[in-house]
């Protein structure tokens, strides 16, 4: 079974994640919850890196606020792909951003948008739909439904568009 681990670095962090878990649960790929601080908890943050591969895990989603250097320090430390979700604490995320997205030439972390957890839950079902070819039938299915999605607003536009004037 496909694993993911989430690694956030703050219990307050946890209501940012929550689409991250629903959309990896919604494609059957198992996902467990850590928080890990690079700066409260640098020992152990270290610890689960070094041990994830050997532990099953595939992909690692982390996500932090602030001086986000959570990621960096997971990626550091696996050579399992990194997703990195920059959270909004302060500057509107745009520290978070910025510290997460620009690692060093060596070590990348993928960046996805500022609280975009479950985009970084699509990119983590991509990344395994590799091995896992019915992640891929699953991913296929879902693009479907939102095209669909998209071409039937345009069948009632102009109702799609009262909406907005009131
Ligand atoms: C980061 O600092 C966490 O990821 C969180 O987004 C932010 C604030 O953490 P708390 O002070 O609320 O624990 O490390």
């Amino acid at each position: 079974m496909p694993e993911v681990a989430i690694i956030i670095g703050s219990e307050t962090d946890l209501p940012k994640i929550k689409d991250a878990v629903k959309a990896l649960n919604d494609f059957e790929v198992k996902n467990t919850i850590k928080i890990l601080s690079a700066h409260r908890t640098p020992d152990e943050a270290i610890e689960f890196a070094r041990g994830a591969e050997g532990n099953g895990i595939e992909v690692i989603i982390c996500g932090a606020g602030l001086s986000a250097h959570l990621p960096g320090i997971i990626a550091a430390n696996t050579t399992l792909p990194v997703i990195g979700i920059p959270f909004s604490a302060k500057l509107g995320g745009l520290d978070s951003l910025l510290s997460i997205v620009d690692m060093p030439s060596g070590v990348p972390v993928a960046t996805v948008g500022i609280d975009s957890s479950k985009n970084a839950a699509l990119l983590a079902v991509q990344i395994l739909s590799i091995k896992y070819p019915f992640l891929s039938e699953k991913i296929k299915k879902y693009r479907t439904i939102m095209r669909e999605d998209i071409l039937n607003k345009n069948k009632n536009i102009n109702e799609l568009m009262e909406k907005y004037e009131k």
